[in-house]
């Protein structure tokens, strides 16, 4: 039995020399060293600290979509809206009403002024109808004034700044809608 306590023995002290000499005091001491140095270099090594870098690894994710910003020309309730290119008033769709009806207590011009504009969607030029809401005094709210093709007052029919209520019984202006009256 003893000469396998003695074999025994002898492998392990075998080992613990092989792992004392791969493992020496000097390899320690170099490992130790190199550690040291790299905590006392790391902290002084220039980063941006700005939180905006534009370096490769950002490139590689995804930027955030800008919301795509609404088209006023789209907008009914915009005075850039594209039926509006010729229209002098107050918005029928901020007033209660549509781009097509008039609000409620109140009925659609007799006459109207015809302007002919751009749809931005399918680049055809539209006349529309802007015909005034009668019966109610102004609106006030939503004031457009657009004059794409409109001439001087000595014109009527060129004209948009007229009171287009003048035919009805109430001659009382609230608001202006804007109809499509055909393709030009
Ligand atoms: N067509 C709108 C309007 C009404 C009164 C005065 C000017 C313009």
């Amino acid at each position: 039995m003893r000469w396998l306590f003695k074999l025994i023995d002898r492998h392990a002290e075998h080992g613990v020399r092989q792992m004392a000499h791969r493992h020496g005091r000097r390899s320690l001491l170099a490992r130790l060293g190199v550690a040291l140095v790299g905590g006392a270099v790391l902290p002084m090594l220039p980063f941006d600290r700005s939180g905006q870098s534009s370096g490769a690894a950002h490139a590689a994710e995804p930027s955030p979509r800008k919301a795509a910003k609404p088209d006023p020309r789209e907008d009914p309730l915009q005075c850039e809206y594209w039926r509006y290119c010729a229209f002098d008033g107050y918005l029928c769709t901020c007033c209660g009403g549509s781009l097509t009806q008039c609000p409620p207590g109140t009925e659609a011009s007799k006459v109207s002024w015809i302007g002919t504009c751009l749809n931005p969607q399918d680049g055809r030029q539209y006349l529309v109808s802007y015909n005034d809401c009668c019966g109610k005094g102004s609106c006030g709210e939503c004031l457009c004034n657009n004059n794409e093709r409109e001439r001087p007052g000595y014109r009527l029919g060129v004209h948009n700044d007229i009171n287009w209520c003048m035919a009805n019984t109430s001659p009382m202006f609230h608001c202006t809608t804007a109809i499509i009256a055909g393709v030009a």
